[in-house]
């Protein structure tokens, strides 16, 4: 009887807790970088950015390569964004190559949009006379190269081998709340009650 009602407290308290920490467990795990690419990254804004040099590939292998790494390919919002990457370019020494972003129109055949984000581009910066589907060569995806200091994009075959850039955006709530620990002076810190404060009073 008594084994019961130990095993009854254990099932209806103890399960949950335990099962609630390990999700907790989990979710920290993964904004500690668990699952997060363990590459080098650039920061700007929410987001981080890995410029592949690893390998050259198609448009499909990048993006296999940045999902792998629990990453996207790249997506370009703004002239901000597209300059800070372009600035990371031409000081890698990267300034001749090309690399894919997740911009096509594979799926309707006409509309530029971002696979990473599904969202139609909201900001271009296509090379004078692009994007052009040159010489028919059925091309649905968007590389960027260096043009005159800054990224230039070009529609191109998907199948073109190029280098890559993946990124990650971090969710709003997670960056607001980094931001918030991040610029949290100790002196504010007031304490949740129960807790007693031992900081030496000025
Ligand atoms: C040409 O010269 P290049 O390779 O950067 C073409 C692009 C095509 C690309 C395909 C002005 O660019 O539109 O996508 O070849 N540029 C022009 O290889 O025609
Ligand atoms: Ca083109």
């Amino acid at each position: 009887m008594f084994g019961l009602r130990v095993l009854s407290v254990f099932s209806v308290i103890l399960v949950p807790i335990i099962l609630t920490a390990k999700i907790e467990t989990d979710w920290f795990e993964t904004l500690k970088g668990e699952r997060a690419p363990r590459l080098p990254l650039l920061e700007f804004d929410h987001k981080s950015y890995y410029l592949g040099i690893i390998f050259k590939g198609s448009y499909f292998q990048a993006e296999q390569f940045c999902r792998y790494h629990g990453m996207q390919l790249l997506s370009i919002t703004s002239a901000e964004e597209n300059d800070f990457l372009g600035q990371n370019v031409i000081k890698m020494g990267l300034s001749t190559e090309r690399f894919w972003t997740s911009g096509s129109r594979l799926p309707d055949g006409k509309t530029w949009v971002w696979m990473s984000t599904g969202r139609p581009f909201s900001f271009n910066n296509w090379f004078p006379g692009e994007p052009n589907n040159a010489k028919e060569y059925n091309e649905q995806c968007v590389e960027t190269k260096i043009n005159k200091d800054e990224l230039k994009w070009n529609d191109v075959n998907c199948t073109r081998q190029l280098y890559f850039i993946c990124e990650i955006s971090w969710p709003t709530d997670c960056y607001k709340l980094l931001e918030k620990i991040n610029s949290t002076q100790v002196s504010d810190v007031n304490l949740p009650a129960g807790l007693i404060d031992v900081r030496i009073q000025p």
